[in-house]
């Protein structure tokens, strides 16, 4: 098993794409595949960073080591929150068995997703047997990192307007449990109809998605929300839905490294011919045209 130093440091090296990083994290895949990774997503300010603390303390005490990885915690609706996130979860700091990394989407441009995988392996390796991954759902990226859990959390709260618009679309479909939090507050009775109404509007033989009223301040509704994530894990193990989510995930993965690697080459390929504005040039100059010059690097590409 990974210790902290090393993990830690990993991490580190892998953010810098230190070389030689990768190659400690393709080493370390076998060990993977153990920890139940839960996505919480939702509106900015919805409350799940406290939800996070709350799942943090609930299965703390019931013996289980917990990863954490805030994914962009400074959304711009609450105005950098990086340090709030800290503070929140500052009571699990001196804990051994919790550790907590956050990813900030500034120069991670378009490998958001790959860099919460990397981390999320690293907590693996590391023996964690919950890792919780928070993310805003605003972007497609937040929310494909969220589909990508074992089980999807999706936090929302009354009083938004329009209840049904509030909730993005797309983020509804990735909800295996729902949470409607800060039910101290006003129009909770109407949110939860709210969503029961779209979730009958889904298409018969939809799988089951279960509300949970929380009031997270408080800690009100953590243990209930942990049964329905229990619930839902324990139909997923084993089944022909999981197996299915695995490979989507590992086809998202997979999607995106070649992808990195496919740009890399051609970028590669293209200076040596003198680079895109040569290339440029001498289509301009009608010397070539576009298809020619675009079939030529890739050729080079897959020489
Ligand atoms: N009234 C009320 N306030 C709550 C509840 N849960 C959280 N809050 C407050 O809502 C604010 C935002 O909470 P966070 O947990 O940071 O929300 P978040 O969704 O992680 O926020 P971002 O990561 O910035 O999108 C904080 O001031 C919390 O104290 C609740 O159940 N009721
Ligand atoms: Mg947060």
């Amino acid at each position: 098993m990974l210790d902290v130093r090393t993990a830690a440091r990993l991490m580190r090296d892998l953010d810098d794409r230190i070389p030689g990083a990768i190659e400690r994290l393709k080493a370390l895949y076998a060990h993977t595949g153990r920890a139940f990774i839960i996505g919480i997503t939702g509106n900015p300010g919805a409350g799940k960073s406290t939800v996070v603390d709350g799942l943090i303390d609930f299965y703390r005490k019931a013996q289980k080591r917990v990863g954490v990885v805030a994914v962009d915690p400074t959304s711009p609706f609450s105005g950098g929150a990086i340090l709030g996130d800290r503070i929140r979860m500052q009571r699990h700091a001196t804990d051994d068995g919790v550790f907590i990394r956050s990813l900030a989407t500034r120069g991670h441009m378009g490998g958001l997703s790959r860099s919460t995988a990397d981390v999320v392996a690293v907590l693996d390796a590391m023996g964690f047997d919950v890792v919780l991954v928070e993310t805003v759902g605003v972007g497609q990226d937040e929310v494909a990192i969220v589909s990508q859990a074992h089980t999807a959390v999706v936090v929302t709260v009354p009083g938004l307007g329009d209840e049904i618009q509030a909730i993005k679309a797309g983020i509804l479909e990735i909800a295996d449990v729902l949470v409607v939090n800060k039910c101290d507050r006003e129009g909770a009775d109407r949110t939860v109809r709210d969503l029961v109404g779209m979730l009958e509007l889904r298409p018969a033989g939809a799988p089951d998605v279960e509300i949970v009223r929380m009031v997270a301040s408080r800690g009100e509704g953590i243990s209930e929300l942990a049964a329905a994530i229990d619930r839902h894990h324990t139909r997923m193990v084993g089944s022909a839905d999981e197996l299915a989510r695995e490979r989507r995930r590992v086809e998202a993965q997979l999607r995106e490294l070649l992808q990195e690697r496919l740009v890399s080459a051609a970028e590669r390929a293209l200076l040596a011919q003198g680079g895109l504005s040569a290339l440029a040039q001498a289509v301009a100059e009608r010397r070539t045209d576009p298809y020619t010059a675009a079939d030529e690097v890739a050729a080079a590409v897959l020489r």
